[in-house]
């Protein structure tokens, strides 16, 4: 139940279209994680293989973003539960000269859904910046999310300057994003990868405990 017309404003970028879909499922009684995969989430990755065959361009794409990102505000309330204790503090971020921001905002929602204190520092994030937020902050753990194959290596500079600086231990690093892979992850020291947000949110609470 609406979740069609749903996904075909989205794909025009109508943000308050969305917005208004969003909440009429959620009144009909529609289970958010099914608004989720096969509203909002659906309806992306469509996008993303026109995207690919050069059927649509960066403009599109980017007001269908901003229209996901607007669904996901209201869905947001109904994925996080409100009545947990804080299960530790996380820092967030998408990697240096990386833009995307779905996933990413994704997995913040559901750590906080977890339990998590979450400290989101948006997109474009230097590796100086995750390590004196976290050191700022008292963080537990780093979480970082790169989309592109040119940025996925920026994962490495921070677990690199966090060991230089002799924090490596301090931290629990997970990381994720499309190109990312487990292999990956071994590969350059993190300790955790997971494929989609709430098994990233599922692995830090395993990892804090
Ligand atoms: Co971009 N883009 N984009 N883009 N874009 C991709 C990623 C691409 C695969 C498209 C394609 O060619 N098919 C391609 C990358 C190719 C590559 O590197 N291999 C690409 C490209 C090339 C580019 C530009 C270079 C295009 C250009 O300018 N010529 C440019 C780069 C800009 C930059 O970052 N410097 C660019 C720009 C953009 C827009 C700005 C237009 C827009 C982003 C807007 C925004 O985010 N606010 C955009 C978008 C939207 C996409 C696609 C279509 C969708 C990405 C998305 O949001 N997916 C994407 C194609 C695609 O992926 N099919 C594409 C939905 C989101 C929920 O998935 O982020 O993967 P994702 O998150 C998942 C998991 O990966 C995981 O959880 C989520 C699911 O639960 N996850 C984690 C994510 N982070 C995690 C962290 C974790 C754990 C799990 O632990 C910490």
């Amino acid at each position: 139940m609406y979740l069609e017309e749903m996904g075909q404003a989205l794909t025009k970028g109508q943000s308050n279209e969305v917005m208004d879909y969003v909440s009429k499922a959620i009144d009909a009684g529609v289970d958010v994680k099914i608004i989720l995969n096969e509203g909002l989430l659906h309806a992306m990755s469509a996008l993303g293989e026109r995207f690919k065959k050069n059927e649509v361009f960066v403009p599109e794409v980017l007001i269908a973003a901003r229209a996901m990102n607007a669904g996901l505000s209201v869905l947001e309330p109904f994925l996080v539960g409100s009545d947990v204790k804080p299960t530790g503090k996380v820092i967030l971020g998408t990697v240096k000269g990386d833009l995307h921001d779905i996933g990413k905002n994704l997995v913040g929602m559901m750590l906080k859904g977890a339990g998590f204190e979450v400290v989101d520092l948006g997109v474009n994030v230097d590796s100086d910046k995750f390590i004196s937020k976290a050191e700022e902050l008292g963080a537990d753990i780093i979480c970082m999310s790169a989309l592109l194959t040119t940025t996925m290596n920026n994962m490495k500079t921070v677990i690199d300057e966090l060991e230089q600086k002799g924090l490596r231990e301090k931290y629990v690093v997970m990381i994720g994003g499309a190109p990312v892979t487990s292999q990956f992850a071994s590969q350059i020291g993190a300790d955790a990868f997971t494929t989609d947000a709430a098994s990233c949110a599922a692995k830090a609470k395993e990892l804090v405990n």
